[in-house]
């Protein structure tokens, strides 16, 4: 997974490693219904979530659909969420509205209100709404999904778009899952975006603005990097699952979700996924590693991830 595997150890164990339960968190009623939902009536249950997310024709462009053209359809993402039995997909306001019908209440829905193209530079990254909450509600969403760029010199006017969305969340009841993704120039010479540095302090950002659930990368240790975190990160090398551990801790009663990134070999998933849900994560976020694998074999993976899910389901 990382070139942390075959490093030594520095610190271990400190971190708590416990994942939030439901009942625990001070909730609405309608949040709490829709966390259920996703987390114990559908995917792994047991307070645990897989979920298949396919914004990746906005944010990447059709190149992801390359690597496996069926995957272009969101039909494809449909069927592999309902007969892979995920804890719900993830789609913009525009593919909810023209697919969703045929599944609905097969899977539940999370509708992602923000995003952008990767075609202007990348140096003030923002994420402008494509959708609003009650639209997401109409939908029938059990979650609404906003990215926000932590560090980027846009941060600002994210910050006062989240606090928004945020607001209406909070005024229907829906569950909001931040994508908190450290981003720009100032993150990467502070160490880079997959820094421990960059992943903990987005998943503390997430908490600190009222996220109901973080979806984060999973920290990379680049030794050539290391030095320009800043004190104590620096010195701080970790395992894979105490660095996860950490990030879970930043996010305290905001629940985590692990991102899967570009596609890898099965060995590779599997070891991200356990190191995660062992560390202390809610669930898994993996889109590319599902969905541009065919059928049969990303059904075949799904099954294998659910049960290592499962394991600490309660
Ligand atoms: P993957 O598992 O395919 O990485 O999907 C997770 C995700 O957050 C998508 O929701 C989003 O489209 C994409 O990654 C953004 O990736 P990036 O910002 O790294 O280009």
């Amino acid at each position: 997974m990382t070139s942390v595997e075959a490093e030594e150890v520095v610190r271990s164990s400190e971190f708590s490693r416990r994942r939030p339960r439901l009942d625990e968190l001070d909730l609405s009623v309608g949040k709490r219904v829709r966390l259920y939902r996703m987390f114990y009536e559908h995917g792994p249950g047991g307070g645990v979530g897989m979920f298949l997310p396919i914004d990746h024709g906005l944010e990447h462009g059709p190149r992801d659909f390359f690597a496996n053209p069926d995957a272009a359809n969101p039909r494809y993402q449909l069927e592999l969420a309902v007969r892979g039995r995920f804890s719900a997909i993830v789609f913009q306001p525009g593919i909810a509205r023209k697919y969703m019908a045929q599944y609905a209440g097969k899977v539940p829905l999370i509708v992602k209100i923000n995003g952008k193209t990767n075609i202007p530079p990348a140096d003030r990254p923002l994420s402008p709404l494509t959708g609003t909450v009650v639209e997401a509600v109409q939908l029938g969403a059990d979650a609404v999904g906003y990215t926000l760029y932590v560090g980027s010199p846009a941060q600002f006017d994210d910050f006062n778009q989240l606090v928004e969305v945020k607001r209406e969340c909070d005024q229907h009841g829906m569950p909001l899952i931040v994508w908190s993704y450290p981003r720009g120039e100032a993150i990467d010479s502070k160490g880079g975006r997959d820094s421990l540095y960059a992943v903990d302090y987005a998943a503390r950002v997430a908490a600190e603005l009222g996220a109901d659930v973080v979806k984060v990368n999973f920290p990379v240790f680049d030794r050539s990097k290391m030095n320009d975190q800043p004190k104590p990160y620096n010195e701080l090398v970790l395992d894979p699952k105490d660095a996860m551990a950490k990030v879970c801790e930043s996010a305290g009663k905001t629940l985590v979700l692990v991102s899967g990134g570009g596609k890898v070999s099965d060995e590779e998933l599997l070891n991200k996924a356990s190191y995660s849900i062992e560390a202390g994560v809610s669930g898994l976020i993996f889109g590319r590693n599902m969905w541009q694998r065919p059928m049969q074999e990303a059904l075949a993976l799904s099954e294998r991830l659910r049960k290592i899910l499962q394991q600490y389901s309660k």
